[in-house]
């Protein structure tokens, strides 16, 4: 098999990474057929718009729907390379929800001949690849003798996708050294990064533990930020002696960790190695998650403290500085600096504004400036650490109370 043999490609699940994806291989030249569950989403990409938010992606979707290469449809067609690029949220009591995965897998089958490559980009429990080959065995007969299966987990960061998608390196595990051989065919024709090959169980345990691995070393650093407290250190100045040692690298505490991935996907290996007794042998990862889960009660408290210090009579404004899930993005999915502010006004703490650059509108909030903020509220709450917060000098915030989470202030002060 070699990579003449793929023209058409069906793109199953046009999200953060399968519209992107698709994007890419039709200005590849591929013919993708784009299937997408979402009507309106659907109605935005075959107007030649991105219907999720991600730096250039608007234009690179444009110039695929107008070539002809691209089009967004309700269901899957014939095609050479089937991708699966489906959500995986946490499901009950912690473990991956496999429903779209599942329902992914069936829709295809109808569609499905010998020869074609099936590749699962989403996040994975090991063994779910196997369970779609299942899935297609025994809707269609075909087996992974006739259909090539592999697993290659997306790994891109968001904010960087559409470079990532090319030049990340990717991780392929073939059900069958046929299969292997097969994506490294496919995925050669659009990807520059190295195509690292491994059984695909060891692909779909890889992408858990890279994203397990980053929430350990995040809460380790909110550990260290609770700590410090305690000893009345700064943080910030802590970590960055600590990091002179050469062999030490400790990341960037927060007000929490958000995003659908760094967040969720730790749970499926605490969920998937839990004992007779129900307790997981991954106690490190599941402590992390609990830490890192824990983050933004702390920043409450805080602001809850300053509050009551202000005067129970008095109902202070409170700027909340940040609500995307990490800097200079508009995502706010599973955000830590949006749940921080629905919770401060969900239950009246205060008067709060919000200030967050990256978006037109936030469902619940009152959004200002950055400057009538600073001029206004009696707290500032710095949430996420944007770029343009970076520019707010210690003088400017006199006289007001201040509580940092994520460092704005940090450098002002050396
Ligand atoms: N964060 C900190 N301190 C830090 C670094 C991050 O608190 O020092 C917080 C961020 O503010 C954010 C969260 O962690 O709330 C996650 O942000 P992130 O930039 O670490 O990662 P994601 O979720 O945007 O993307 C991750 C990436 N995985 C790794 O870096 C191992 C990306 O490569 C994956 O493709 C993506 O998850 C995914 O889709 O799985």
């Amino acid at each position: 098999m070699n990579n003449q043999n793929y023209h058409t490609v069906c793109v199953v699940g046009l999200g953060y990474i399968g519209l992107p994806t698709a994007a890419i291989l039709a200005a590849r030249g591929y013919q993708v057929h784009g299937v997408e569950i979402n009507a309106m989403a659907r109605d935005v990409i075959n107007s030649g718009r991105a219907h999720v938010i991600e730096p250039d992606l608007d234009a690179v979707v444009k110039t695929a729907v107008d070539s002809g290469r691209l089009r967004a449809h309700a269901e899957p067609s014939n095609a050479d390379v089937f991708m699966l690029c489906v959500p995986t949220p946490v499901g009950e009591e912690s473990g991956a929800d496999l429903s779209y995965v599942r329902n992914a897998a069936a829709s295809i089958c109808p569609f499905l001949q010998a020869g074609n490559l099936v590749i699962l980009e989403s996040t994975i429990p090991p063994g779910t690849t196997e369970l779609v080959a299942s899935i297609v065995k025994e809707k269609t007969g075909l087996d992974e003798n006739k259909i090539h299966f592999a697993h290659a987990p997306e790994r891109v960061l968001p904010g960087h996708i559409l470079r990532e998608v090319v030049e990340n390196d990717r991780i392929v595990g073939g059900l069958t050294d046929a299969a292997n051989v097969a994506a490294n065919a496919f995925f050669s024709t659009y990807v520059t990064g190295k195509l690292i090959n491994c059984r695909c169980r060891m692909a779909e345990m890889a992408k858990l533990v890279e994203n397990a691995s980053r929430d350990v070393q995040i809460a380790f650093a909110n550990e260290l930020s609770i700590i410090c407290e305690q000893f009345d250190l700064d943080v910030l100045e802590l970590i960055e002696i600590a990091n002179h040692h050469p062999r030490v690298s400790i990341l960037q505490p927060g007000c929490g960790v958000g995003g659908h991935c760094i967040a969720v996907d730790p749970w499926f290996i605490v969920h998937m190695t839990k004992n007779e007794h129900g307790q997981s042998r991954a106690r490190l990862m599941q402590i992390a998650r609990e830490i890192n889960n824990y983050k933004p009660h702390w920043v409450i408290a805080k602001v809850q403290a300053a509050v009551a210090k202000l005067g129970k009579s008095y109902k202070a404004l409170i700027a909340c500085f940040g609500a995307a899930y990490k800097p200079d993005i508009d995502d706010l999915r599973e955000s830590p600096a949006k749940e921080i502010a629905d919770h401060l006004k969900t239950h009246n703490i205060g008067n709060i504004v919000v200030v967050e650059p990256n978006v037109k509108e936030l469902q619940g909030h009152v959004l200002v400036s950055q400057d009538e903020a600073i001029a206004k509220a009696d707290i500032i709450l710095f949430l996420v650490n944007h770029q343009p917060f970076r520019a707010i000098t210690l003088a400017q915030l006199e006289g007001k109370v201040v509580i940092d989470a994520c460092g704005i202030t940090y450098r002002s002060r050396f």
